[in-house]
Order: structure tokens, then sequence, then C-alpha cells
């Protein structure tokens, strides 16, 4: 089958009214065995060779570890083959309703087993240096994840185009956005019926995409869990345009700015198009 046909069986009508409902969509087994085996191989070699983003998002405490790393896919040769040739850029276009599915970035996120650290409730374009709306995030695992450790969402938290405070995750600086300039995230862990959580139990093959500002965060691991390792890739659409910060982004996009300007598309060579629409 050609990636054009995987494509077409996959997003029909209705998984893209699901995405522009929920903001949130969990594809069943659509990597085969060669691009799971792409990725656990991507992942090993960005483990063994961290970058200089690489970081630590748990506390020394903690019985286990959330580890981080961004932006390796030009020299990890595992990535920049899965993220040319997979079929997630096609499906990130078709679910944005875009012309053109432009590369982001590639996020590696890996909990072991037994770590205590959550990830916070968040949206993620307010970390970023992009406004506009045609925004897909892949959170593809590796790993088989259960309910209680995969990422959650609010269901249509999306629409409206609110942004709420970023802060780190650790101890909830506000370290993007001045205090009191944006609406905080309310304590949903604190209330969790009050809000329409919806989350899927993953095996390797399932794939989540979600948009950039989408409400969602996770639990940590339990101690008989596996380890639960995530490799991220975030796609841009037609109408996202440059926002520079004064403040540095999450990853850290500043020397673009020397060759984007504010308002303009993202062209640039570490934001290529990986695919364009027939
Ligand atoms: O994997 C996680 O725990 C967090 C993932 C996340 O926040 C993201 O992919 O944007």
């Amino acid at each position: 089958m050609t990636l054009n046909e995987r494509v077409n069986l996959i997003v029909t009508d209705s998984l893209i009214n699901e995405y522009d409902e929920n903001g949130a969509v969990c594809i069943r087994q659509l990597l085969n065995k060669d691009e799971i085996e792409l990725l656990r191989r991507g992942i090993d070699e960005n483990l063994s060779h961290p970058s200089s983003r690489f970081k630590i998002a748990s506390q020394p405490d903690d019985t286990g570890r959330f580890v981080e790393d961004f932006c390796t896919w030009k020299t990890n040769p595992y990535y920049k083959q899965f993220i040319y040739q997979s079929p997630c850029a096609a499906i990130a276009g078709r679910l944005m309703k875009s012309s053109i599915s432009r590369l982001y970035h590639d996020h590696l996120l890996v909990k072991e087993s037994n770590t205590k650290q959550i990830t916070p409730w968040h949206q993620d374009q307010p970390y970023y240096n992009i406004e506009g709306n045609q925004t897909c995030s892949f959170w593809i695992p590796i790993d088989p994840v259960s309910r209680y450790s995969t990422l959650e969402f609010i269901a249509g938290s999306h629409r409206g185009q609110k942004w709420l405070m970023p802060r780190t995750f650790m101890n909830l600086e506000a370290k993007w956005f001045p205090e009191g300039s944006l609406e905080e995230i309310p304590d949903i862990n604190a209330n969790r019926t009050a809000f329409p959580i919806i989350g899927w139990e993953v095996e390797p093959g399932d794939v989540i995409a979600f948009h950039m500002l989408t409400l969602h965060g996770a639990q940590g691991t339990r101690e008989n869990d596996n380890q639960r390792r995530v490799f991220s890739v975030r796609f841009l659409g037609d109408d996202i345009i440059h926002a520079p910060r004064t403040w540095i982004t999450s990853p850290d996009f500043s020397k673009i700015s020397q060759d984007i300007k504010p308002g303009a598309s993202m062209d640039h060579p570490d934001f290529p198009i990986i695919w364009k629409s027939l």
C-alpha cells in the first residue's frame, strides 16, 4: 500500500471532525513494525547522545526520572527518516485542513517506571514562537502505556483560541508571560469530574494527534508500569506565522529571529515542509 493509500484509509471526515471538536484524536495501529523500530533506534541514539537541550524534568528525589530532549532530528538519522517517511506529516496536514505540513520540532519524553513527576496541565502554543490555528502534534509511545499514565486532554479546550498561563513544570514559575497577564489554568486534578477529560490506553503502533492549544497533562508512572518512552513530532499548517518573543521560548528558537521576520511564515531550513497536498 502506498503512503497516500494508507493516509486515505485513516483520515476520514469523522476523524477530521473529531480533531476539530475535541482537539485530540487517537489513531490505532497507524505505524508498522519498521516505523516503530525506527523510533526505538532513534530514542536509543538520542538517549546515548543527548543534545545541549536535554533536561531532567523530575525532582532529584523522585523514584524515577522524567527526561526530555528537543530538536535533534538533523543529527538523528532514525528520527529524520521517520519524520520524512512515516504517514504522520500527511495525516497532520489533513487534520489541520492545510495544504502543507511543516516540521516545527521533535521532542523526546521518557518517564522511567515509578516516576512520581506528573506533567502539569498545560497548552503548548504559549511556550512557542508561533501564532495561528493550524497546528498538530503527535505523541507516539513505543512502549505500552496504561490509562493511568497516558497523556490526557480536556476535550474542546483548543476552541476559542484562549491562551492560558504557561508555567515551568517543576516549580510553576511564570517564565514566559508576565504574572497576571493570562488567565490561570484551573486546578483540574482537584476536581476531575468537572472537566471533559479524554485519554487512551495505548500500545506501540498507536499514535495520538493533538492541537497545540488543547489542554493536556499526564500522571507519573507506577511501580509496576514499564518505562514510557515517547517520541513527539510537531507540525505547522498554512496559517502559522512567526511570533518572536522577548523571552526564551521552549524550545529556544531565538536565533531564528535573525532569519524570519515577525508575522512571516516559518519558511526556513530548520522548519522544512514535509508534506504538500496534491
Ligand atoms: O509526555 C508527557 O508527559 C507530556 C507530553 C506533552 O506535554 C506534550 O507532548 O506536549
